[in-house]
């Protein structure tokens, strides 16, 4: 998940050098600089690189701002006129400065330390592009898929074509793991999940496949609950990603099929004490060392107090134990 950002007060000195979380972005030495702050300060196996899931869209011609205190603003794509005026051509090569990064990254990082590279998946994109931004219940996106819109189809078959590339280029910069981030999956029941979440990142890991890629892809599908199982199955992701409400025996089952990465509750780590001790404590007991990928259910709040989070890395390796 995230452990960049806002509750870092390095990070957010350098957010200002930068001038603005997009100028951050496409700075290769500064968004470096970004990914190795917490693990300057945390004893982590793995970096998350530095960046954001609506460079895509961005790179697609979509404009987007990131208004203070407000989140992203993208212009809004309602119609095939909409999608028409995208340019999948050329898209993957706006996101040079991201490879770049990649590349610092990978040279400055310790050995035993795993870089894991993004992208969102075409859902999510999709609804912060039809949406123009975030939105509390996404009904704009979700009738125009139930509706089976074709500008829809067309938008997510654009995202899934620069997700791939997108992708193989980070793994050949240097990205040893990708993770797919679906923060908004859980809005399509049964007859929509099947074409707009799992198809979409079926269809990124065999173009990832195709490109050569052979890296193992973390799907975090959030809010699937009981149809984790199908995700996996069906997606071939070596790892799922598991917000914190899904219960522990539960990713315990899934394990049969793949690996799993969470789930702590991230307000787990804001409150700390023995709650934060006794969470840790559950997710290693249930778990299988060689089929678990510790980690939140989902990213850091901006207000979480860092001595908590190392608390957590402390206890996560007292009861881990076996390194
Ligand atoms: O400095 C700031 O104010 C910006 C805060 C911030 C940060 C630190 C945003 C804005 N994005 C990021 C970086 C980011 N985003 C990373 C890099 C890794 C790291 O921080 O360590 C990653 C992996 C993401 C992924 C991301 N961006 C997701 C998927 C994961 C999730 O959290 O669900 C989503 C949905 C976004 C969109 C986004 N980016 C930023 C905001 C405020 C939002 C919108 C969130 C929403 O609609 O609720």
């Amino acid at each position: 998940m995230r452990q960049a950002g806002r509750y870092l007060p390095e990070y957010r000195k350098t957010r200002e050098e930068a001038g603005s979380f997009l100028d951050l972005c496409y700075n290769p030495a500064l968004s470096a600089e970004v990914t190795f702050q917490p693990l300057r300060r945390f004893d982590l196996d793995a970096a998350i690189l530095f960046a954001d899931i609506l460079l895509a869209p961005q790179a697609l011609g979509a404009k987007l701002s990131f208004s203070a205190g407000e989140g992203p603003v993208l212009e809004p794509v309602r119609s095939m006129e909409d999608v028409k005026g995208l340019k999948l051509e050329g898209a993957a090569d706006k996101l040079s400065p991201i490879y770049e990064t990649v590349s610092r990254i990978i040279e400055g990082l310790p050995a035993h330390v795993a870089l894991i590279g993004f992208c969102g998946a075409p859902w999510t994109v999709a609804t912060y592009m039809v949406e123009g931004g975030g939105s509390p219940e996404r009904l704009r996106t979700r009738i125009a898929a139930a509706r089976g819109e074709a500008w829809f189809d067309a938008l997510m078959d654009m995202i899934i074509e620069v997700s791939c590339e997108y992708l193989a280029r980070q793994v050949k910069a240097g990205a040893e793991c990708v993770q797919i981030f679906d923060t908004w999956a859980g809005d399509l029941g049964d007859g929509l999940r099947e074409k707009y979440v799992i198809e979409p990142v079926r269809r990124i890991i065999a173009g990832l496949r195709a490109r050569g890629a052979d890296v193992p892809v973390i799907g975090f599908a959030r809010g699937l609950g009981a149809a984790q199982e199908e995700f996996i199955r069906e997606t071939g992701v070596a790892a799922a990603g598991c917000e914190w409400p899904l219960p522990v025996a539960e990713m315990a089952r899934l394990t049969e099929f793949a690996a799993v990465q969470g789930n702590l509750d991230p307000a787990a780590v804001m409150a700390g004490g023995s709650f934060l001790r006794d969470g840790v404590k559950r997710l290693v007991e249930a778990l299988p060392r060689e089929k678990h990928i510790f980690n939140l259910g989902h990213g850091f709040k901006p207000e979480t107090p860092i001595e908590n989070v190392e608390e957590m890395v402390a206890c996560l390796r007292e009861f881990d134990g076996a390194d």
